[in-house]
């Protein structure tokens, strides 16, 4: 039988974005896969999406719980602007992933839910985790770089379906929301969103929009934070998120910038 899902996805083209999709029931990575297609030569405009992922990943190794019920999606893109600015990618599909999740909240039922980002890839409600965002790099052979982002949103399944651990710190959309949304409108809201937020970076020519909308939806700043390095662990204030999507933490004795670890908020 046809799956509902890929059926409406197959329907939906933008401009940029969902050019080539592949669908999957169950997969191990959806990350996995797209990069497995770029290393084939796909290019930009591919989505990847899984019903259910069998190896779902988070950053650093850790595993990503992919049940059926949540929507598992890669899309490929080339960066903006400049290489170096391939991180600020994973920020606009972070932005652009809240966008899409209110969009389809407000058509369904009229309000919205109050996702919120901590940085640099939870979506957070009321200090539960609802997604993540895994944004990976891959080198082609002509040396031009890709960027495979990965979303992974628990939309509709029972927390049972969780490991025990996570139960009193993961949600569902329909446990903040109270409605059911069908994954397919999810995904097209989510991938209009990320259409509009390329069309403007490419208008206007710099990330400054996805900077000032990532810092308005971060959490994390003004908070007290402590995160853990490689090498130290730093402990301040959360003061900006610079032009590279570092954090800015403002400790006792210096600023520290931040491009990735592990951020636990104190209060
Ligand atoms: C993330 O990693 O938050 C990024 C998750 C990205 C998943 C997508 S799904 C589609 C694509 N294909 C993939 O294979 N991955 C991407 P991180 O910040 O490292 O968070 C991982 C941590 O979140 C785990 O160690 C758990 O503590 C917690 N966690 C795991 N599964 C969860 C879930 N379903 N809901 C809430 N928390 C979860």
């Amino acid at each position: 039988m046809a799956s509902k899902l890929n059926v409406s996805l197959r329907k939906l083209i933008t401009k940029i974005l969902l050019t080539r999709l592949v669908y999957f029931e169950e997969t191990e990575s959806t990350n996995e896969a797209a990069k497995a297609l770029v290393l084939q030569g796909e290019d930009e405009g591919l989505l990847v999406i899984s019903e259910r992922q069998l190896g779902g990943r988070g950053r650093h190794g850790r595993k990503w719980e992919s049940p059926s019920g949540g929507i598992y999606l890669s899309i490929v893109l080339r960066p903006r602007i400049s290489n170096e600015f391939a991180p600020l990618m994973g920020l606009m599909v972070a932005n652009a992933t809240i966008g899409g999740i209110n969009k389809a909240i407000e058509f369904r039922k009229g309000s919205s839910v109050n996702v919120r980002l901590k940085w640099p890839n939870d979506l957070m409600v009321e200090g539960r985790k609802l997604g993540g965002i895994l944004g990976e790099l891959v080198v082609r052979e002509d040396g031009s770089l890709m960027t495979i982002i990965g979303v992974g949103l628990n939309n509709d399944f029972s927390l049972d379906e969780l490991p025990e651990e996570l139960q009193d710190t993961a949600t569902t959309l329909y446990r903040e929301s109270g409605v059911t949304i069908q994954p397919a409108a999810l995904v097209a809201q989510i991938v209009y969103c990320i259409d509009f937020r390329l069309q403007e970076i490419e208008r206007i020519g710099s990330f400054i929009a996805t900077l000032d909308e990532f810092r308005r939806n971060c959490v994390t700043l003004g908070r007290e934070v402590t995160i853990g390095l490689d090498a130290e662990t730093v402990t301040g204030t959360a003061i900006d998120i610079d032009e590279n999507g570092s954090l800015v933490v403002e400790s006792e004795e210096r600023i520290h910038i931040i491009s990735a670890g592990e951020v636990i908020h104190l209060r």
